[in-house]
């Protein structure tokens, strides 16, 4: 295959010197150290970028928060209409980005560019919604009087976001938060600084031509203590974190000391239901692609198949039969479905986790394993594996960010299969398969799934940006994207307006002077 050049890539989004890693907008300029980053599809040096140390974070965070005082005057459509041009840029781009994020993230092609899209279609939603950033008006107890709520640009907003979808995840923050009226403050994950880089380029060109105010949207660069600065500095009145559970738990911690918000979309452990009614075709494809696209790396990936024991010899077989079809390898050839993991530590996560679940008794279905030799080179290439297992089981309740599916049996009715699913700590995405409206509904309803996403007879994976995505209990309870998921970027004012020549309390109360 021919070599992937990295150096032309970057062209297309305008990056040339090594100098990168943070940005107001208008310029690059650091004095940290470097941060090198490795494709995991060939293990090349890719790059590098500089941290973002204390003193740049200052900066950074000052000229957003000079930056927010003048762009709060902007109106939401004229804010819409910057939005609407980096969109524009983005459509442009699709392609190279999309591979960029397959080469520096490892995931497909295909998925590179699904991710771009998300980024595309959560601008067009912004656009529209910076016209329909609507209020509430009430009927006041007192005659003469006027009631009604606005929303009003937040702050600085700072945005934490993970590898696995190193761009989608900052536009759905960032998209909603600038047509709002705020300026962002991207933390991007430290496996991906060129993608975030090519990013804040993107919008950096974008907004320079627009006279938007430097610092709405600002890039930092770093580990987990460039993420201190931000949940601990008073000015990001909101932090929005994509990670881990244990990450989320100490963001969450530090946000809340200082009453500032929190909008944290951490861990999934996604289940599907498969019932006796089920499509077994649909239900394949559903789980296999739920199970090993982005390698399992996806927040909403198939963990746990719970399937009735009246087909389960079916659908066991049926997808251990399919897993022989999926082919790994590069993930710049369009030819294959999955690309390598992350990184060499996520390899090892992998098989502890498959040495762990042989432990607890569970009985492997499809073998797993390390890809050697020629294409494999990065040393991060994994055979997707299925085990049989209990759902008591400790590693079946942890989230293992690779491609590993535990497939149990359930007996009896739906109830036994709900308690199932929702017998974890963690609580995003969910799907059953059936055909039978009533445990459709019962999975809907309130005794049924405990998740921030519920589908009926689609996977648990590829949720469209038009609807609040997020989840509950140890997934963090936060809700980005699409719905009315833009009012955490806004503050709400209550006000109410008297027309009248007096001034009659409310609740009745006389004070006669
Ligand atoms: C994530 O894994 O953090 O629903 C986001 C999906 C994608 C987004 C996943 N649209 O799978």
């Amino acid at each position: 295959a021919k070599k992937y050049d990295i150096d032309k890539a970057l062209e297309a989004f305008g990056i040339k010197d090594e100098n990168l890693g943070t940005s107001t907008g208008a310029e690059f300029f650091s004095n940290g150290e470097f941060i090198e980053s490795f494709s995991p599809v060939d293990g090349a040096h890719i790059g590098k970028v500089k941290s973002t140390t204390k003193e740049d974070y200052e900066k950074v965070a000052a000229t957003a928060h000079e930056g927010f005082k003048a762009w709060r005057k902007w109106t939401a459509p004229a804010r819409g209409e910057v939005v609407r041009q980096f969109n524009d840029e983005l459509r442009r781009l699709k392609a190279p980005l999309g591979k960029l994020v397959s080469y520096e993230m490892g995931k497909s092609y295909q998925e590179g560019l699904g991710e771009v899209q998300e980024m595309i279609d959560i601008c067009d939603f912004a656009v529209g919604l910076s016209r329909q950033l609507y209020g509430l008006t009430m009927h006041s107890e007192r005659p003469g009087h006027r009631m009604y709520e606005q929303w009003h640009p937040l702050g600085v907003v700072g945005v934490i976001s993970a590898f696995n979808f190193p761009v989608a995840v900052w536009s759905w923050n960032t998209a909603l938060a600038w047509v709002c009226g705020d300026a962002c403050i991207w933390k991007g994950s430290e496996k991906t600084p060129l993608t975030s880089v090519a990013c804040q380029k993107i919008a950096a060109s974008v907004f320079e031509k627009n006279d938007v105010p430097a610092g709405i949207s600002s890039l930092v660069t770093g580990d987990y203590k460039v993420g201190e600065y931000m949940t601990n500095d008073e000015r990001l009145p909101l932090i929005s974190a994509t990670g881990s559970t244990r990450m989320g738990k100490i963001v969450a911690q530090t946000v809340a000391k200082r009453l500032g918000k929190t909008l944290l979309e951490l861990g999934g452990n996604n289940a599907i239901i498969v019932t006796p009614d089920a499509d077994i075709k649909n239900t394949v494809i559903g789980a296999v692609f739920g199970a090993v696209g982005t390698c399992g790396q996806r927040c909403t990936s198939t963990r746990r198949l719970i399937v009735h024991e009246s087909v389960y010899n079916q659908v066991r077989d049926a997808i251990v039969d399919a897993y022989k079809q999926i082919r790994i390898g590069n993930p710049l050839d369009e030819n294959n479905h999955v690309g390598p993991l992350i990184d060499k530590d996520s390899v090892k996560n992998y098989l502890n986790a498959l040495e762990q679940v042989k432990k607890e008794g569970g009985n492997v279905l499809v073998e797993g394993g390390v890809l050697e030799g020629e294409g494999y080179e990065s040393g991060c290439y994994v055979k997707p594996a299925i085990a049989e297992a209990e759902n008591h089981f400790k590693i079946v309740q942890h989230e293992t960010f690779a491609p590993i599916l535990y497939i149990m049996k359930y007996a009896g009715s739906i109830e036994n299969a709900m308690e199932l699913q929702n017998g974890v700590r963690q609580g995003l995405s969910s799907a059953i398969m059936t055909n039978n409206l009533r445990e459709a509904e019962y999975f809907l309803s309130a005794e049924g799934s405990d998740c921030g996403i519920a589908n009926v007879n689609i996977g648990t994976s590829g949720a469209e940006i038009g609807g609040a995505f997020g989840g509950e209990k140890d997934t963090g309870g936060g809700r980005e994207s699409g719905s009315d998921a833009w009012k955490i970027y806004m503050r709400r004012q209550t006000n109410t307006i008297n027309y009248t020549t007096e001034l009659p309390l409310a609740q009745g109360i006389k004070f006669d002077l």
